[in-house]
């Protein structure tokens, strides 16, 4: 399915690391009230059982906010759910075998770190791309910083929306200016912060501005 750029302009990426005292699902309806303009489930330790329980009502959390749903990495999950769509990295499943799993009308996201990965998931069927990490960050340990002129390239050699992920914060997220990109995913850039809704609201504010 084709996604609207504007769809992807704040794109909330999920952690349980970041919990305290609320759930996931408060957690994510905060972000949503604050402005997410998508939302992508990233469980990577939780038991098949809890996990399809809690795909499930974030799906139905999603759609009362209109917001699309997305499941990292498991394809089998997101179709049992019937989930917005699906993501995933360079060592997943290819993105035309997701295809195939998932047929032509969900969201197809594959994370591209080179503009080769870029084109080839475009030709595969991706409807966007992930690209990064563009900053510093502690959420995903066995990343490496994209050079920002790469994530350029990347957004000039495709037609589908790129967004930038990554170390991304308030404090940051100007830099990304005049790069191409359609909008930013981020884990603790929303979810670390002591108000999850307020920090949704700024971050949301501040990439309308870039964009
Ligand atoms: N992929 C590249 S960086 C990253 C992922 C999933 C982590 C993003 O987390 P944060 O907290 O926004 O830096
Ligand atoms: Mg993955």
């Amino acid at each position: 399915m084709h996604v609207e750029k504007e769809e992807m302009r704040l794109y909330l990426v999920t952690d349980r690391s970041w919990l305290g005292e609320k759930s996931l699902y408060q957690q994510v309806e905060e972000a949503l009230k604050g402005g997410v303009t998508m939302v992508q489930l990233r469980e990577k330790n939780l038991g098949e059982e809890e996990m399809y329980a809690e795909a499930l009502e974030l799906k139905t959390l999603c759609r009362k906010y209109q917001v699309p749903f997305i499941i990292n990495d498991n394809v089998a999950l997101a179709v049992k759910v019937d989930a917005d769509g699906v993501h995933v990295g360079q060592s997943d499943m290819s993105p035309s075998e997701v295809r195939k799993c998932i047929g032509p009308d969900k969201i197809l996201g594959v994370t591209a770190k080179t503009v080769e990965q870029a084109r080839k998931a475009q030709e595969e069927g991706a409807d966007y791309l992930g690209s990064g990490a563009v900053f510093h960050t502690g959420t995903k340990t066995d990343t490496k910083q994209l050079d920002h002129k790469v994530l350029e390239e990347i957004c000039k050699a495709v037609q589908i929306p790129v967004v930038a992920i990554g170390g991304i914060s308030a404090d940051n997220v100007r830099i990304l200016k005049d790069r191409g990109v359609s909008g930013i995913a981020t884990v603790s850039g929303i979810l670390a912060q002591p108000d999850i809704g307020e920090a949704a609201r700024e971050l949301r504010k501040l990439v309308e501005e870039i964009i």
